[in-house]
């Protein structure tokens, strides 16, 4: 395990991690530039309750003043959500510059993963994977989240990834880049406010107990050092209505042609799209899965080292 200058866990992060107790990792860009200010903090607060509440130690990840804090105080998670301290979203190509300058921003699914692998940590909840954008054959608008997944031996539990994005390839290159995916008790592959994004996933598993014998597996056994996905759809109480869903989508890509909106800017803009759109539907879907993710991811944490032990 690394503790290195600009790499720091808490404390309590590098005690349970150094005793083999279960953590879980958390992303900040869903908070800082997921989440409307105010409403943040309080998902913030929730997640790390629900991931201690079922026996794991919650550990947000974000970078302040050139370190990568894996395991936030309550300070600094303030100022992560805080939309004054003006935290910039960082994916992994962003770690070394703001490393290197001292900066600060919130880390992404690929950032937060890289992190995380590198203090001992190997499972973490987030909402959405990044993934395909629509048009990437052209605009070459590909997450690295992906890519990142592709060579990290992490376990990330989410709700699919939106239908803004290009699903089918999203799917075609996590085949491409050898990583297992499993849909939590069901059938189909989750498309984050949907449960259902219309097509398979390629395995289901019913239990944390049948995630973590996977990715022992898939550890030990398999050439290799790609991750796992686990694909948690969105509770079907806070699953929101699939036509204002669709209404909300058509616009939001709309939005994004007639604004020129490209890059990193995507994600956010018609995240606040479907939020103000929705007269706060997609809030309530949204905090729903990631609270169900991080509950999923701290189950799956604690079956991995009980096998483990
Ligand atoms: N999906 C969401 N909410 C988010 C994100 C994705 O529903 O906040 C964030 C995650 O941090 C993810 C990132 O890693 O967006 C992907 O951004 P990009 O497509 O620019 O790689
Ligand atoms: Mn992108």
């Amino acid at each position: 395990m690394v503790s290195s200058m600009r790499t720091r866990a808490s404390e309590e992060v590098a005690t349970a991690v150094r005793e083999g107790r279960p953590v879980v990792a958390l992303e900040s860009t869903l908070l800082a530039h997921g989440l409307p200010p105010g409403h943040n903090r309080k998902v913030a607060a929730r997640l790390e309750a629900v991931v201690r509440e079922r026996g794991a130690v919650p550990a947000t990840i974000a970078v302040l003043d050139g370190v990568a804090r894996i395991g936030l105080s309550d300070d600094e998670l303030d100022r992560v959500c805080d939309p004054d301290a003006g935290l910039v979203k960082l994916s992994q190509r962003d770690l070394g510059p703001v490393l290197g300058l001292g900066l600060s921003g919130a880390t992404t699914v690929a950032s937060t993963c890289a992190l995380a692998h590198s203090v001992g940590v190997g499972v973490f909840a987030t909402g959405g994977l990044g993934g395909v954008h629509r048009g990437a054959a052209t605009s070459w608008d590909v997450s690295a989240d992906l890519g990142v997944l592709a060579g990290t031996p992490v376990v990330v539990v989410c709700s699919g990834v939106k239908s803004v994005l290009d699903i089918p390839a999203t799917l075609e290159v996590l085949e491409t880049y050898s990583v297992p995916v499993l849909a939590y008790r069901t059938d189909a592959f989750p498309a984050f406010y949907l449960r259902d994004s219309g097509l398979p996933a390629p395995w289901r598993v019913d239990t944390a107990d049948q995630v973590a014998a996977t990715v022992l597996a898939h550890r030990t056994e398999v050439p290799g050092d790609s991750g796992v996905l686990v694909a948690n759809p969105v509770p079907s109480d806070v699953e929101m209505d699939r036509d204002l869903h669709d209404r909300l989508l058509r616009e939001g890509l709309d939005l994004l042609r007639s604004r020129d909106v490209r890059g990193k800017d995507v994600t956010p803009v018609l995240l606040e799209h479907f939020h103000s759109g929705s007269g706060g539907a997609s809030l309530v879907a949204n905090e729903g899965l990631v609270v169900h993710n991080a509950e999923v991811a701290a189950d799956v944490a604690v079956a991995i080292s009980e096998r483990s032990g």
